[in-house]
């Protein structure tokens, strides 16, 4: 674990958007856990979000945590409630992560993407623009907006070559569309206005917490409910994927030493396809749970994602050699962390899934409108 707790001291107050989400709680976590700075997470609270996670680190930290800690209930749509909020959180740093997130909702409700994802980040860099121009010089000169975005605007690969801050944008769903726009607002802030920034674009994350539509929390929850494992297309996608802490410790490389107006792109160097991850899944819980015939047997090949990307690949060679930043988990060993987290955690499985009326059916096929 990197140690940056000397970055962020009790005067620092730090705006997390998505804080209530997978990798945002994550982040939370680690920034309650390892500074002592002011968190303030602004979340509209979605379906996908949860804060189970951050209440127990609060509650483990007692009451000096919880004076360190805001949560804010904003949604981002709203640009009076947007500048509100920021206003509020006076931060010196920012880290946005609030988005909708997932590629097969964005086929079937592609608005809901860009209005939180477009519109959504033009409020929030509109605000953040008012706040950082007020700033006092010397705050001002430390203020920095990083901005968190994914492999996938990239578009998709063949079977050679990987993604690097040089690969030119090519989304190719409706979320990676929507993200590519944001990014490409966010440059243009910085470009225009001088607004400080930095830029992340990571690979497949998985781990704890992460909401049960995404395939490895799918793939987990549907063997232990001895239901069909679905598999899309024929199984042989390509993700790159990476330990959510992992991701983390990157950002906070990123927003703690990253070169101004730059951007990097982070992954696990742990390229899957989708038939190796199911079965691996299977094969983890063969060992853990067996019950006289493998889970494997429950892999069902079913219709594919519409426009499905082929492969992701990362090339982390810029935050590996200016950052020193290494992944600490294989895959391998992520994976049986993240599936004994599952098993231990099935109850909340079923309280997001009540919470948020999804229980794993297929979506993602149907004609967007
Ligand atoms: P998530 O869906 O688990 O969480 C997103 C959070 O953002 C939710 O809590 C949601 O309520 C909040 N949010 C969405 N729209 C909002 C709005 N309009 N106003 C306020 N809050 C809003 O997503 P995640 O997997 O944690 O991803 C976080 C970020 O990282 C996203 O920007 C995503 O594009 C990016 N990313 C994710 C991955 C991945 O594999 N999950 C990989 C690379 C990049
Ligand atoms: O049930 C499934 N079966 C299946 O075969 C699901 C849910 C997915 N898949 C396939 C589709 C993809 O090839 O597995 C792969 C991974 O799918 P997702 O978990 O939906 O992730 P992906 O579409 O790759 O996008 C993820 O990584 C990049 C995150 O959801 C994004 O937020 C992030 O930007």
């Amino acid at each position: 674990m990197i140690d940056f707790s000397h970055n962020f001291n009790k005067d620092c107050k730090i705006l997390v958007t998505g804080g209530a989400g997978f990798i945002g709680g994550a982040l939370v976590r680690r920034l309650l856990i390892e500074t002592k700075a002011t968190i303030i997470n602004l979340d509209k609270y979605s379906y996908a979000s949860d804060a189970t996670s951050i209440d127990e680190v609060l509650s483990g930290l007692g009451s000096v945590a919880n004076n360190r800690y805001k949560l804010l209930k904003v949604d981002l749509r709203s640009e009076s409630d947007t500048a509100l909020a920021v206003q509020m959180a006076d931060p010196d740093l920012v880290m946005h992560l609030a988005a909708e997130s997932h590629v097969d909702r964005s086929i079937d409700g592609p608005s809901a993407f860009l209005e939180s994802n477009i519109l959504g980040t033009f409020n929030l860099l509109q605000a953040l623009r008012d706040h950082w121009e007020r700033l006092p010089e010397d705050r001002k000169q430390l203020f920095r907006l990083h901005h968190i975005s994914t492999d996938e605007v990239f578009g998709s690969l063949g079977s050679k070559g990987r993604f690097s801050e040089i690969t030119p944008y090519n989304p190719r769903s409706p979320y990676s569309a929507t993200k590519a726009a944001s990014d490409h607002l966010v440059s243009a802030w910085h470009h225009t206005y001088g607004l400080p920034v930095v830029l992340t674009n990571c690979s497949n994350n998985y781990g704890p917490w992460q909401f049960p539509e995404k395939l490895i929390p799918v793939v987990i929850l549907k063997a232990l409910e001895n239901q069909k494992i679905p598999l899309y297309g024929d199984g042989a996608n390509v993700r790159d994927w990476l330990f959510v802490e992992d991701h983390v410790d990157a950002l906070l490389l990123v927003a703690t030493k990253g070169v101004c107006g730059r951007s990097y792109c982070i992954g696990g160097s742990e390229e899957h396809s989708n038939k190796q991850v199911v079965e691996s899944i299977c094969k983890i819980l063969d060992e853990k749970l067996p019950k006289g015939k493998s889970y494997t047997e429950l892999i069902t090949y079913v219709t594919d994602r519409p426009g499905h990307d082929k492969r992701y690949a990362i090339n982390p060679d810029r935050i590996t050699s200016e950052l020193g930043w290494h992944p600490s988990k294989t895959f391998e060993e992520g994976l049986i962390t993240t599936v004994e987290w599952y098993i231990a955690h099935r109850d909340w499985c079923e309280k997001v899934s009540k919470r948020s009326g999804y229980f794993g059916d297929r979506i993602g096929i149907s004609t967007a409108n």
